[in-house]
């Protein structure tokens, strides 16, 4: 069943409408990333609040730096501001992330590795992030829908198993395929985890929810059957049982070839495109009913000018009458320059 066929709250905010089966003219936008380092006041609270994830888990500051972009934008959704790196951390593997290099995680590789993690502490560390879901709730303008979100069982165990980011998830998929009991028992843990997660952000107020899956597109497709599809589907199917009034969109970036799959096996209501999806893709799934969100280059946010108005224009175009939010095909890079944001927006609504 679709979702515009479950019973859902009539809403005015337009971020929602595409998820109604209603096309917005212009589109509804928001930007993966939208908060963050390209952002002077983001920098700021950055620094004062001492380390990532101490923002992350200060719920005045997590909301404001989650405000910031939407006071200077007005963009239709704001999303929570936290990582997806918030759950291992929750549940006891130790997290930091470095100033200009990154995530870096006491790596976890092997079954005996797993006695490390504990589900039951993590409700203490996740409360706090839907303390932020609450506060945000008073304080964003009543026609910005608020977006949670968690990492996909795979990504975040990319992260796990290399202790940091990688180019190729090297010891994820050697743990997979050396030990694949083991390393499904981590990917239980982690369904596990995303739902308690996820469902405590629909409680607290999120109107929609976001599954992040950056590193889909490195498995063999078997792998990404048992990987990708299985844990994301189980996730899926526990919120919409949950909370079913509540879209919630998957990203499997890097894996447009298995899109199809992918939203028929996980029942998602909507999927975000990476950048090298093509047009015709989007069109074919919005067409068939599942809401597209997507796929301008970042890089051309940071070039801005007439080679970013042409590819907005072009997007717009394809998609219009379909069900479908614009938005990056990954994340906004810290180099933007603000004003081409703005030129964006602009340009969608004018
Ligand atoms: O120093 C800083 O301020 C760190 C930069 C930063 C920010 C702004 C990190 C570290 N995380 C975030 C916030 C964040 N991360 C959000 C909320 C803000 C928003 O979107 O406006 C979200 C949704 C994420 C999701 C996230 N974190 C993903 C999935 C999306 C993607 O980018 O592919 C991933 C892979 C992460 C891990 C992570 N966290 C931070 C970094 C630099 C990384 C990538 C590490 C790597 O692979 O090298």
């Amino acid at each position: 069943m679709s979702l515009h066929e479950r019973t859902v709250k009539t809403t005015a905010k337009r971020f929602l409408l595409p998820f109604k089966s209603k096309a917005g003219s212009p589109p509804p936008v928001w930007l993966m990333r939208q908060a963050g380092r390209y952002l002077p006041e983001y920098r700021q609270v950055r620094t004062n609040a001492g380390s990532f994830l101490d923002l992350c888990y200060t719920p005045k500051l997590a909301a404001e730096v989650t405000l910031q972009p939407i006071r200077r934008y007005g963009f239709d959704a704001a999303i929570l501001f936290s990582d997806i790196l918030v759950v291992p951390e929750a549940l006891g593997q130790k997290v930091s992330f470095i100033e200009g290099a990154g995530p870096r995680l006491d790596p976890i590789r092997s079954g005996e590795d797993l006695s490390r993690l504990d589900l039951s502490s993590s409700n203490d560390k996740f409360a706090r992030v839907w303390d932020t879901v609450s506060m945000l709730g008073q304080k964003l303008p009543s026609e910005t829908a608020l977006i949670g979100f968690c990492g996909a069982p795979w990504t975040v165990a990319t992260y796990m198993a290399e202790g940091r980011g990688s180019t190729d998830q090297a010891a994820a998929r050697n743990w997979a395929y050396r030990d694949p009991v083991s390393f499904g028992k981590l990917i239980d843990l982690l369904t596990e985890a995303s739902i308690a997660y996820l469902s405590g952000q629909a409680s607290a107020g999120a109107e929609a929810l976001q599954i992040f899956d950056s590193w889909a597109g490195s498995l063999a497709d078997d792998e990404f059957d048992r990987w990708v599809i299985a844990p994301t589907a189980q996730i899926v199917n526990e919120i919409r049982s949950q909370h079913p009034d509540v879209p919630i969109i998957g990203f499997p970036r890097g894996a447009s070839a298995s899109l199809a799959k992918y939203i028929e096996l996980t029942g998602v209501d909507g999927v975000s495109c990476d950048t090298a999806c093509p047009l015709s893709t989007m069109q074919t799934i919005a067409r068939m009913g599942t809401v597209v969100q997507g796929n301008l280059d970042p890089l051309l946010l940071v070039g801005g000018g007439e080679a970013l108005d042409k590819r907005v224009d072009a997007i717009i175009d394809a998609m219009k009458g379909l069900p479908f939010v614009l938005n990056l095909g990954h994340g906004i890079v810290p180099e933007t320059p603000p004003e081409n944001v703005a030129r964006l927006v602009q340009r969608i609504r004018s």
